[in-house]
């Protein structure tokens, strides 16, 4: 196993639920994501709306397995899955892959979640899950980059319901709560970088209110002995073939195909529990 954590990095991710990895995509890795994810026609054809309760709009494309593409060997590639491995303990498979595109002065906010308050439902018993947000641009406090509670995972999974705009999110008594405990840290990074994060990590992102473009690709693992007890709109354990990291170079600007990542959902679905609007009346309870 490769994974690329130090013995201190690996412990700081059990402590604080994330750890940040700078350079984990090397530059010509990273500028062949970020080329690839804006040339890619099905990526364009494929993209939906995601509005924050201000009727911003973060713009997605979501798929499940991943193939051929130069984000296939990203996320197949062997840095990836062994460093996913040795956080989750065993053996991972891809849960899903989403770009979340926060275009200039439009990009949406994302209100405080665990990605494990959507999953739960969908039949995932453990939380052995974890995602990594690999930066396809500078991301930083004026675009919207991703902000995490540290040490939240140690909450375990708070209530999620919905919210304003089209966001679930948890339990704003909790989550307000949290903050006054917890501290708030902003993921600045440069493209290239990547931030490993646990799945009952609280994480939230501001509006884009600059000139620049916040582009990020988010990829989503979850260990093969939590395979979840019922089919959903993510896979159940799928064996994941793991490629050489030289993999990614070697693709070049290769493009999903329609049998892989072509096969993107239309939209993320929310799980029928997660349907109902909380909203204001969640912080008065
Ligand atoms: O892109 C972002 O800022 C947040 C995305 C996110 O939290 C998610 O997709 O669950």
């Amino acid at each position: 196993m490769t994974s690329i954590l130090t013995p201190a990095q690996r412990a700081s991710f059990d402590r604080d639920g994330y750890i940040l990895v700078r350079g984990f995509f090397d530059p010509e890795e990273a500028a062949l994501l970020k080329r690839a994810m804006e040339a890619d026609p099905a990526i364009r054809d494929n993209l939906y709306n995601r509005n924050d309760a201000k009727g911003a709009t973060t713009k997605m494309v979501t798929w499940n397995h991943p193939g051929n593409s130069v984000y296939g060997m990203a996320v197949r590639s062997e840095k990836m899955v062994d460093t996913m491995e040795d956080l989750l303990g065993g053996e991972v498979y891809h849960y899903h892959s989403k770009l979340t595109a926060k275009d200039p002065l439009e990009g949406g906010a994302w209100e405080w979640h665990q990605d494990y308050g959507y999953w739960y439902h969908n039949g995932c018993m453990f939380p052995y899950m974890a995602s990594a947000m690999a930066a396809l641009d500078e991301t930083n406090r004026d675009n919207g980059c991703l902000q995490v509670l540290k040490g939240s995972h140690h909450l375990g999974r708070i209530d999620h319901g919905l919210l304003d705009g089209d966001q679930v999110g948890a339990d704003l008594n909790r989550v307000e709560q949290a903050e006054k405990q917890l501290e708030t840290v902003y993921a600045e990074m440069a493209a290239g970088d990547v931030l490993f994060f646990h799945c009952n990590t609280l994480h939230r992102s501001d509006q884009n209110r600059s000139e620049n473009r916040r582009w990020t690709m988010i990829c989503c693992y979850n260990a093969a002995r939590n395979n979840p007890y019922r089919e959903h709109h993510h896979p159940r354990y799928t064996p994941l073939e793991k490629v050489a990291n030289g993999a990614i170079k070697k693709a070049g600007l290769k493009f999903s195909d329609a049998t892989h990542e072509g096969a993107f959902l239309k939209k993320a679905a929310a799980p029928a529990e997660l349907t109902k609007k909380v909203g204001a009346s969640f912080a008065q309870n």
